[in-house]
């Protein structure tokens, strides 16, 4: 594609008549290069309007610079600035111009007028025009600036606009033709196209003419290009069907109280997302950002119906009781997804179907009702080979319990409760634990290994209640595979759960690390459970 200043000189130069949409900040050029116009009006009057101050040079040039950056940036076609009177003397000019160049923008044009300006259609007969003499040097200077032979200034006469008539306009028009511009915009605020005619007629094809037809809209483009425009300029109407958007939307939704009926009349977020260019972002990502070796897993145990839940269950597992709004499971999977942990993995059995999430990875444990616990962590363990955190469907954890797991840098590492004298009182069943050290304040320094797990432990010999979460590294994810299809060869394998394998591995002098903490988990067992459930999240 060839360069923007370029572009815009073949439109100046086409035979044909073309056509600018004005423009007012990133996303309308961006809208409008869609739509398939081949250049852009930067309009000093929308560009004042977004930012809600009025055209007359309200908002600094360097206001208006830094919004045509964002324009020049958010599309590949030219761009033509209306530069107002430039902005001051020749000095300015000369300073616009090497600003504008350095910020891809094509082509300046700059009225006849002094600054500070006023719009052309308020009180336009009122306005005092410019020193000829004066404003050649204006041109001048601009064009003594520019670096790229390519850059465009487009002299603006408004001597219509302030009563001057025919002759006064062309007088002009030859005065800034011979100071060096590139092309003349005539301007008219009369409801027919007799003055520009005229001018056209007059001035012939000296160099190219630009209107902008924004009172005599009703002027048939044909006539434009018949009597040989160069380009005509759609002036105000991007800030214009906006604004009319926008003041319907905000009635709608202010009287309704509601988004409801116009969430189909709008743009969706995701036509936002488009039009910014997420996808590109993803793409970079995915070339730039380091990859990350392995990626952590998660197994969860969910296959259980939960008797005690009572009708709650009749048609879905456990762990798809909803609590407030969002079943158990997506509550669980939501703190492994902001952990980072992606990849995760449901081991369903009762009523499997009802668990159909689509981002997640099924397994099945069809004999649910015979098999228990390990039978459906044994079918999760098969699926895995990275560093993985397994916990129950119905246990709820705070988001910092994987952290705390995850500053040990052992293989296998388990979460435990000190607080496990309150699980006795509810007389459910508990995975009590003995460790190697009882947990104590003093002590953050010397590891912690688990001796012993069981239901039926001494009860001075219980150093506290495991949460249900464990997390194994993908090193030793091939012996835990190994010790659990050993045991299931043993006769009573249907009827062990987690902590016969816990025992399991510490008699075998697997070493298994032991992090103590105090609360902030839940296991959600009863119906009671269900409402302390919904208070915990
Ligand atoms: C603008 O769009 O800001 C213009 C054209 O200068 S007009 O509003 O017609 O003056
Ligand atoms: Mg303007």
């Amino acid at each position: 594609m060839s360069k923007k200043t370029k572009q815009f000189r073949e439109l100046l130069l086409s035979k044909d008549l073309e056509f600018l949409l004005e423009a007012h900040n990133g996303i309308s050029a961006k809208i409008a290069e869609e739509a398939g116009f081949k250049g852009l009006w930067a309009s000093g009057l929308a560009i004042s309007a977004q930012y809600g101050v009025r055209d007359s040079n309200e908002a600094s040039w360097t206001q208006v610079l830094e919004n045509i950056e964002f324009m020049s940036d958010a599309s590949n076609i030219p761009i033509m600035l209306d530069g107002d009177t430039g902005y001051g003397n020749f000095n300015n000019v000369r300073r616009l111009v090497r600003k504008l160049e350095q910020r891809d923008i094509a082509a300046v044009c700059i009225e006849d007028k002094l600054y500070p300006k006023t719009n052309s259609f308020i009180d336009g007969d009122k306005q005092e025009l410019a020193d000829i003499e004066e404003f050649c040097s204006r041109i001048k200077a601009g064009k003594d600036a520019q670096v790229d032979d390519d850059f465009s200034i487009i002299t603006r006469i408004e001597a219509f606009i302030a009563g001057w008539g025919l002759s006064e306009a062309l007088k002009r028009a030859e005065a800034y033709h011979e100071a060096g511009s590139d092309a003349i915009l005539i301007h008219s605020a009369k409801s027919d196209p007799s003055e520009i005619l005229a001018f056209k007629k007059e001035w012939g094809d000296t160099s190219p003419v630009i209107v902008v037809p924004t009172k005599y809209y009703s002027t048939p483009t044909e006539v434009l290009e018949q009597e040989g425009f160069s380009i005509a300029i759609w002036a105000n109407h991007m800030i214009r069907s906006s604004i009319k958007a926008m003041q319907e939307s905000a009635k709608q939704i202010f009287e309704s109280s509601s988004i409801l009926t116009i969430e189909t009349e709008i743009a969706s977020v995701k036509e936002i997302f488009r039009l910014q260019g997420v996808s590109e972002l993803k793409e970079a990502e995915e070339n730039y950002l380091p990859k990350k070796e392995t990626t952590a897993e998660a197994i969860i145990l969910a296959a259980s119906r939960g008797e005690a839940m009572g009708s709650l269950t009749d048609d879905q597992p456990k762990t798809m009781i909803p609590l407030k709004n969002k079943s158990m499971l997506e509550h669980i999977t939501e703190i492994y997804r902001n952990h980072g942990v992606n990849n995760i993995h449901v081991v369903r059995g009762y009523k499997k179907k009802a668990i159909n999430f689509p981002e997640l990875h099924y397994i099945d444990n069809d004999d649910f009702e015979v098999n228990s616990e390990l039978s459906s962590f044994q079918k999760g363990i098969e699926q895995i080979d990275g560093d993985t955190y397994c916990s129950f469907g119905d246990v709820l954890f705070k988001p910092y319990m994987l952290e705390l797991m995850d500053d040990s840098k052992d293989d296998l590492v388990l979460l435990i409760d000190t607080q496990w004298k309150d699980s006795v009182n509810k007389g459910r069943a508990t995975d009590y634990v003995k460790c190697s050290q009882p947990h104590s304040r003093g002590n953050y320094t010397d590891p912690i290994f688990l001796e012993s797990a069981g239901e039926t432990l001494d009860e001075e010999s219980i150093h506290g209640e495991w949460m249900g979460i464990i997390k194994i590294s993908s090193k030793i994810i091939p012996l835990i595979r190994d010790e659990v299809n050993a045991l299931s060869k043993e006769e009573d394998f249907h009827s062990m759960k987690m902590h016969h394998l816990l025992e399991h591995l510490c008699k075998i002098k697997q070493p298994i690390r032991v992090v103590y903490t105090t609360g902030n988990w839940l296991d959600v067992d009863t119906l009671e459970d269900v409402i302390r459930a919904s208070n915990f999240i």
